[in-house]
């Protein structure tokens, strides 16, 4: 057996002190309230894994505008806080960590799913090829709109408006959900954004919406309680960036100059192959950033164990293992065996794929 001791050295990121290196992935499951507030068996889902080193939460929107599935949670209302509340003091009696990911969808939206039916934002009117999940199963994205330059304000205080939220939820920091073809993502590369303002063109322009977001939610949160996450592979919902490297490079040192928590980066979107090439850049892009940094996409216990021993991490979140195995750092730690995740039940439902997948020791499960 592989040993997996590096796993559970304890580590500093940011404020936060981290028993172990295994940290639980942010993973959309669907099951919130139409209102946005999280449902009744998401305390116990969260709880259940709070042997993570630090559990990400599911994407959270910050806005009403800003959700793009059917039943995805907000964390921008007083019931929205009330419910996160919850969850975030079952996490912590049950001696775990949580932040709270901070997203708008932009452009990966539908009408339906917005207020008064309206068309979703993004940084320029370009419809994505991609779908999304509504009351109507998948449908395809709608036409955005060009998020007017007077309305940017508005939105990056809707960004301070929801990291006041999490912190009066309980959260223990933020993750600012800059990846996977969302809004932040849509302004950084250039295949969406075509804006001639101070938010598109060059690469400083592109960065400016997320350096933004990020001084308002640092503003809330100070700086080590604050991460990012980035998917400079640009593999989901449509998006594409003519330079991907020139802009992450860049990206990178903003959030070193930034001195945040730690960067988060989507190395290997669930369903996309293997792509050498785009592993070296993220291997030269990760060479040139010195803060605390977290791949995903794909790691095991033995990949992580060795990401961390050659210095390419500090620590690895894991999305659809932890999902299966809710004491997943012990079941590495012993070698054991992991439940197979079951794709049917990741997207909506109940209990069944959500809080009765077992334990090692079904004794130790945690009875929130
Ligand atoms: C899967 C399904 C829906 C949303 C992401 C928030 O890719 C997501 C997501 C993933 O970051």
């Amino acid at each position: 057996m592989t040993d997996h001791s590096i796993l559970f050295h304890p580590t500093r990121m940011g404020a936060m002190e981290l028993p172990n290196r295994i940290l639980m992935a942010p993973l959309t499951r669907n099951r919130a309230h139409p209102d946005g507030t999280p449902g009744e068996l998401a305390e116990r889902y969260y709880a259940q894994r709070a042997s993570a080193g630090l559990i990400i939460s599911e994407a959270t929107q910050i806005s009403a505008m800003g959700k793009g599935y059917i039943d995805t949670p907000g964390i921008y209302t007083p019931e929205h806080v009330a419910g996160w509340k919850k969850i975030t003091a079952a996490v912590h009696a049950a001696g775990g960590r949580i932040f709270c990911q901070l997203w708008h969808v932009g452009r990966i939206s539908h009408v339906s799913l917005l207020p008064d039916n309206r068309q979703p934002v993004s940084s320029s009117a370009v419809r994505a090829e991609a779908q999304t999940f509504t009351a109507n199963g998948f449908e395809a994205t709608s036409e955005p709109i060009e998020l007017p330059l007077d309305e940017i304000p508005a939105l990056i205080a809707d960004y301070r408006h929801a990291a006041e939220m999490a912190k009066e939820a309980g959260f223990d920091g933020v993750e600012v959900h800059g990846a996977n073809g969302y809004l932040l993502d849509q302004f950084l590369q250039d295949g969406v954004n075509h804006r001639e303002d101070a938010y598109g063109g060059s690469v400083e322009n592109r960065l400016r919406l997320l350096s933004d977001v990020l001084d308002a939610v640092i503003d809330v949160w100070g700086v080590d309680r604050v991460g990012v996450r980035l998917s400079p592979l640009g593999q989901a919902n449509d998006i594409s960036d003519s330079d991907p490297e020139t802009l992450f490079r860049a990206a990178y040192s903003m959030v070193a100059s930034k001195s945040l928590a730690y960067l988060h980066v989507v190395e290997s979107f669930p369903g996309t192959g293997e792509d050498s090439a785009g592993r070296e850049m993220l291997d030269r892009l990760r060479a040139g950033y010195d803060g605390f940094y977290i791949p995903n996409g794909g790691y095991d216990g033995n990949s992580a164990a060795e990401a961390i021993a050659q210095g390419r991490a500090d620590a690895v979140s894991i999305g659809r293992d932890f999902l299966a195995n809710p004491d997943l750092p012990e079941r590495l730690r012993v070698g054991a065996d992991l439940n197979e995740p079951d794709q049917s039940t990741f997207y909506g439902g109940g209990a069944e794929g959500y809080v009765d997948y077992p334990f090692l020791d079904e004794d130790s499960k945690t009875a929130a």
